[in-house]
């Protein structure tokens, strides 16, 4: 079997398999192949045979009328038809399986942004065009757009997801093979499209925990020395969630909202993340975030029961870029009663990036 793999993935050159998943897709991919070879192969061996076979032998001679059995019409029908039914029976589980993060994922939030990726770890640092993952490990994709559609593509993956301005979408990966793989944009984008690149560096899991917890570190230190990092700079490193409330407050979503539970104009954001919210209308709605995110940016097109005249939300689109509504998310989501609350943290105030 891995012979045959590594056999065909030369033969269509494709590059090196860094997950089960990719490795999967692959076979997927081989049996459409190979299937759709055999058949063409099939039909041109059969035409040329016939050519010579039923060649006009004398200009009298006329083309006889066949009347199939309908046996033959089955079989003619039947096996494409099984064929074809059997590539959506091994496909379709396979993508059902893309569209369903494993719960405990870690979560990474990927902005793409004329021309570049930045990729945010809750808890911990921000950085451009390089993600480093741990191998082995489930990782799920957060991705939006500052600007235009662009298109998150990791071949070694065989992995892509557009990422679309103001709006959420999602995939996850577990890449168990450790190495350099190049990122894509597939969507393009502009001018800088083609050189819009990044690197998925996937470290052997324990490499990748000293990483992250020196990173950590060093964000703290940068904290606490009180030092201006972070205004206009939007990779800052700290805490995605301690920046989430500071633009939070900063924006004044405060003025409306609470985090203790108590109902204030707007309904509180105490364990919101993950709840079934009902909407002015009957319908009910799980609030994950891309909901968090449409409420944030229009706030009238899911209204919570019971504001209907009190909806005195104002969009924040165009105030809150990309990334600032990604902090304030995982703030939401940090806001638990069964978890230990975070404690105030000095530091430099953040001052959001807005407008652009
Ligand atoms: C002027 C008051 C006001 C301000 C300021 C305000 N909101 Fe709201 N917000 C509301 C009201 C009222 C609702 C409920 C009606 C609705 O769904 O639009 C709401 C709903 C929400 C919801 C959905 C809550 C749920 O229970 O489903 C989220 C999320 C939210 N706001 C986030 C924010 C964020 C983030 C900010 C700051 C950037 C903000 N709001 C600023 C009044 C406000
Ligand atoms: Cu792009």
């Amino acid at each position: 079997m891995n012979l045959l793999n590594e056999l065909l993935r030369k033969l269509l050159f494709l590059p090196a398999q860094a997950s089960q998943w990719a490795r999967e897709l692959d076979y997927l991919h081989y049996f459409v192949f190979v299937t759709s070879m055999l058949g063409a192969w099939t039909t041109l061996a059969t035409a040329t045979i016939f050519v010579f076979r039923y060649q006009r032998k004398h200009a009298q001679q006329t083309t006889p009328i066949v009347d199939p059995k309908p046996i033959h019409e089955a079989v003619f029908i039947g096996l494409p038809l099984v064929l074809f039914l059997s590539y959506f029976a091994i496909g379709y589980p396979q993508y059902v399986r893309l569209q369903t993060p494993p719960k405990g994922a870690m979560d990474v939030y990927v902005q793409g942004k004329k021309w570049m990726w930045k990729f945010a770890y809750p808890g911990g640092p921000n950085s451009t065009d390089v993600l480093r993952v741990p191998a082995g490990r489930p990782v799920r994709l957060l991705l939006t757009s500052r600007d235009v559609i662009h298109s998150f593509y990791v071949p070694a993956l065989r992995m892509k997801q557009d990422a679309l301005p103001g709006r959420y979408t999602q995939t996850w990966f577990n890449a168990d093979v450790p190495g350099r793989y190049p990122i894509f944009c597939a969507e393009y984008c502009g001018l800088g499209h083609s050189a819009m690149l990044g690197e998925l560096v996937v470290m052997p899991a324990a490499e990748w925990d000293a990483w992250m917890e020196q990173q950590r570190r060093g964000s703290q230190l940068l904290a606490q020395d009180g030092r201006p990092v972070g205004i206009e700079n939007e990779d800052l490193r700290g805490s995605l969630v301690e920046q989430g409330r500071r633009i939070a407050a900063v924006q004044g979503c405060f003025k409306c909202h609470t985090v203790d539970g108590t109902q204030h104009i707007g309904p509180t954001w105490l364990d919101l993340f993950g709840r079934s919210v009902k909407l002015e209308g009957g319908k009910t709605i799980v609030a994950d975030e891309a909901y968090l995110t449409r409420s944030m940016m229009e706030p009238n097109a899911e209204v919570v029961a019971g504001y209907k005249d009190k909806a005195v939300m104002p969009t924040y689109q165009g105030k809150l870029a990309a990334p600032d509504a990604a902090a304030i998310t995982e703030f939401i989501k940090s806001l638990r009663t069964d978890a230990p609350t975070a404690e105030p943290q000095k530091g430099p105030i953040y001052v959001p990036v807005t407008g652009k």
